[in-house]
C-alpha cells in the first residue's frame, strides 16, 4: 500500500511536475508555510495554464456540467432563496424602525465554471468540481447593498440572529482593507434547506457593501479580469484604484455624518410635537364631531 502510494507520487511528479510539489509540500509544511508554498505554485500555474487552452476547456467544461446539473441547482436555489428571504424580513424590520429603506439591493449569484477554475488555480488546488465543493465558501454567493456603513454590521448582526444560520467565519475588510483597497464585509454561512432525504446544510457567502464599496469592487472586479490592458497603464490604474478607494471610504464617513446631523434634528421634531400632536388631533376630532351633528 505504502509502496503503490510513493509510486503514485514518482508518477505523479514526472507526467505533473506542479500538481505533485504542491502536494508534496502542502502536506509536509506546516499550514501557513503550505499556504505560502501553494501561493507560488499557484502563480506557477496559473501562468503554465494559457500555454494548455485545451486542457482548460477541458476541465472547465467538466465542472461546468456539475453547475448544469438540476439537482445541484435546486440546491443552490434552495439555499439562495431562504436566505433572501431573511433578509428581506431584515430589510423590512429595519427599515420599519428607521423608517427608511436599509437595504437597498440584494442580488444572488451562482459561481460560474470559468470562475471556479480560476479560482482553483490560483490557490494552487486541482481544478475540479470536488475540490471546489470541499474548498470553495462562495460557489453560492449573495450581495447585500446599504447606503451607510453601520448598517451592514446591523443586517450582519440580525442575520446572525436566526437561530437556524450558522456563521462559519467573519472576514472583515471593512476594519482591515485589502492592499488593494477592497472594502467589504463577508459572512460565510451555513443554511439550512429542507429535501426529500432530509436537512441539509448549506454553505453561501453574503458580501456586505456600501452603495460606494459596490460601485468601487464592481470596478476593480472588471479591471481584474481585463488582460489587455498593457502594464504601465495597469499600475497606473492600481494606483488610481487606491486613490478612489480613499476617496469612496471618505465619502462614506461624510454621508454617514450627515444622516446622522438629519436623524437627530427628526429626532428632535418628534419629541416635539409627541406633547403637541395628540392635543392638536384631539381639536381637530372634536371639531369634525361637532360639525357632523
Ligand atoms: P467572483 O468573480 O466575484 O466570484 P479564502 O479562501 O477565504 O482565503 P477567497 O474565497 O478568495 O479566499 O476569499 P475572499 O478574498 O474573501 O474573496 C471572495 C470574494 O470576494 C471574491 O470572489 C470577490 O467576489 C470578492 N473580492 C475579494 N477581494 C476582492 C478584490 O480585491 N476586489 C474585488 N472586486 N472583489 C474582491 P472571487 O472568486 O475572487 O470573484
Amino acid at each position: 500500500m505504502q509502496t503503490s502510494a510513493v509510486t503514485y507520487k514518482i508518477e505523479r511528479y514526472t507526467i505533473d511536475q506542479l500538481e505533485s510539489k504542491i502536494k508534496t509540500y502542502g502536506k509536509t509544511m506546516s499550514k501557513k508555510k503550505s499556504k505560502k508554498i501553494r501561493k507560488e505554485q499557484a502563480q506557477e500555474l496559473s501562468s503554465a495554464e494559457p500555454e494548455h487552452p485545451e486542457l482548460a476547456a477541458e476541465k472547465t467544461a467538466a465542472i461546468a456540467s456539475y453547475i448544469k446539473d438540476p439537482d445541484y441547482r435546486l440546491r443552490c436555489k434552495a439555499a439562495i432563496d431562504i436566505l433572501m428571504a431573511k433578509l428581506k424580513m431584515i430589510n423590512a424590520e429595519l427599515s420599519g424602525q428607521k423608517k427608511r429603506t436599509v437595504i437597498s439591493q440584494i442580488t444572488n449569484r451562482i459561481k460560474s465554471a470559468e470562475s471556479i477554475y480560476a479560482k482553483l488555480l490560483k490557490k494552487g488546488l486541482e481544478p475540479d468540481f470536488e475540490t471546489a465543493r470541499k474548498n470553495l465558501k462562495d460557489l453560492i454567493g449573495i450581495r447585500v447593498v446599504c447606503p451607510f456603513e453601520d448598517e451592514l454590521y446591523q443586517v450582519a448582526e440580525s442575520l446572525e440572529m436566526q437561530k437556524d444560520i450558522e456563521i462559519v467565519r467573519i472576514k472583515d475588510y471593512i476594519k482591515n482593507p485589502k492592499k488593494n483597497g477592497y472594502k467589504s464585509l463577508h459572512l460565510i454561512v451555513k443554511t439550512p434547506i429542507f429535501l426529500k432525504e432530509g436537512k441539509k446544510m448549506i454553505t453561501v457567502e453574503v458580501q456586505l457593501r456600501t452603495i460606494a464599496m459596490d460601485f468601487w469592487a464592481s470596478l476593480e472586479h472588471k479591471l481584474r479580469y481585463k488582460k489587455s490592458i498593457p502594464e504601465d497603464q495597469s499600475k497606473y490604474l492600481a494606483e488610481e484604484m487606491m486613490d478612489c478607494a480613499q476617496i469612496s471610504s471618505a465619502l462614506d464617513e461624510r454621508m454617514q455624518k450627515v444622516r446622522d446631523v438629519i436623524m437627530q434634528a427628526e429626532e428632535k421634531e418628534e419629541e416635539k410635537s409627541s406633547g403637541v400632536e395628540p392635543l392638536m388631533l384631539r381639536g381637530l376630532t372634536e371639531r369634525i364631531r361637532q360639525k357632523n351633528l
